[in-house]
């Protein structure tokens, strides 16, 4: 891919986040999109840079927090709007809503609500590939606050033991929603302690698509020669409150302060200038931009139209029918 094609990439992904998110905020106070709504506005760079550099023959593992991740891999909004709507017709049927988002013949195979549960998930997949003799990656997205659970550090030892190609994500926004990691950790440095295991580590706080890109192909590149996991440390900043729709500067964890530091550095603007630089003209960036929009509004408009489930299906594809 040239460097074009790279940056129009890219801004694709992250342009869809950031305006399926927007029209989320217009329309949720309504109260019918029943589902809680960890949104991922200002970790753009990340979803949009490591699935652009993971390609198509990748698995992937995500949070709650994943609608960044959801879009960026599959870029369709029909049947994600209809899942937020919990309609018949949407990712799992309207049974799912925001937290539990995933597409299998894409390669995304789990998101939960269950902080670093879908980490071990992906180390399993992961020797899977191996015992198989599939050439593949498996990806797992995870936030800091993951990183004091137990899980995380079990499922490094053993990828790291077994030299398993996992790509470790961790998207660090420095919270775990309202608690900062300087009160979380009795340590100072999270990649001074990985770079203990046999694991390659990369990172930066960069909130630039095209330098995660850049350092995500060198971690995957890493993986496939050495053998082993490789551990990607991203920090991001998250502009709205941990859960909901709204800003929440007022809880007095965070200032605003900190959030107009960063949306200097908004990762979809930063990337529609690049699109200059690499000499995209303005009116095909914004028909881009038109055609998302659209794109996006017709997904809310069929969803909002869609059909509820049938009561006789409540049962259906769960545990209990399995059990029953
Ligand atoms: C095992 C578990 N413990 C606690 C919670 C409650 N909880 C939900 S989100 C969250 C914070 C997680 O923070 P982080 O991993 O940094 O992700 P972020 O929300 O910042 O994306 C906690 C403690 C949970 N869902 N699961």
């Amino acid at each position: 891919m040239n460097r074009k094609k790279i940056i129009l990439n890219l801004f694709k992904k992250a342009y869809l986040i950031r305006t399926t998110e927007e029209l989320i905020i217009k329309h949720y106070d309504n109260n019918e999109m029943k589902t809680p709504m960890h949104m991922s506005m200002g970790e753009e760079a990340i979803m949009a840079g490591v699935c652009t550099a993971l390609g198509k023959n990748s698995q992937t593992f995500g949070t709650y927090r994943s609608h960044g991740l959801y879009l960026a891999v599959t870029e369709e909004t029909d049947k994600f709007f209809a899942e937020m709507y919990g309609k018949v017709t949407g990712v799992l049927k309207g049974k799912s809503g925001s937290m539990h988002l995933l597409s299998p013949s894409d390669g995304l195979l789990g998101i939960s609500a269950v902080v670093g549960s879908t980490i071990p998930l992906a180390v399993g997949a992961a020797f899977a590939n191996i015992y198989l003799k599939k050439k593949q990656i498996t990806t797992v997205f995870f936030g800091d606050g993951a990183v004091d659970e137990g899980v995380f550090w079990e499922s490094l030892n053993i990828a790291c033991s077994k030299g398993l190609p996992v790509l470790f994500v961790c998207e660090d926004n420095g919270y775990a929603v309202h608690t900062p990691l300087s009160a979380r950790r009795g340590y100072k440095s999270l990649t001074n302690i990985v770079k203990q295991y046999s694991c390659s580590v990369f990172e930066t706080d960069s909130t630039d698509a095209e330098q995660i890109y850049k350092l995500s192909l060198e971690a995957i590149n890493s993986i496939q020669k050495k053998h082993r996991p490789a551990f990607l440390h991203l920090k991001y900043y998250r502009y709205l409150e941990h859960v909901g729709v709204h800003e929440d500067f007022h809880a007095g964890y965070r200032t605003k302060l900190e959030f107009m530091e960063w949306q200097k550095k908004d990762p979809v603007k930063l990337l529609r200038n690049k699109l200059k630089d690499v000499k995209v003209k303005d009116m095909d960036i914004i028909e881009l931009e038109e055609r998302i929009n659209k794109q996006v509004e017709e997904s809310l408009q069929k969803a909002k139209k869609a059909p509820f489930p049938d009561p006789s299906e409540l049962l259906k594809n769960t545990f209990y029918e399995q059990t029953a």
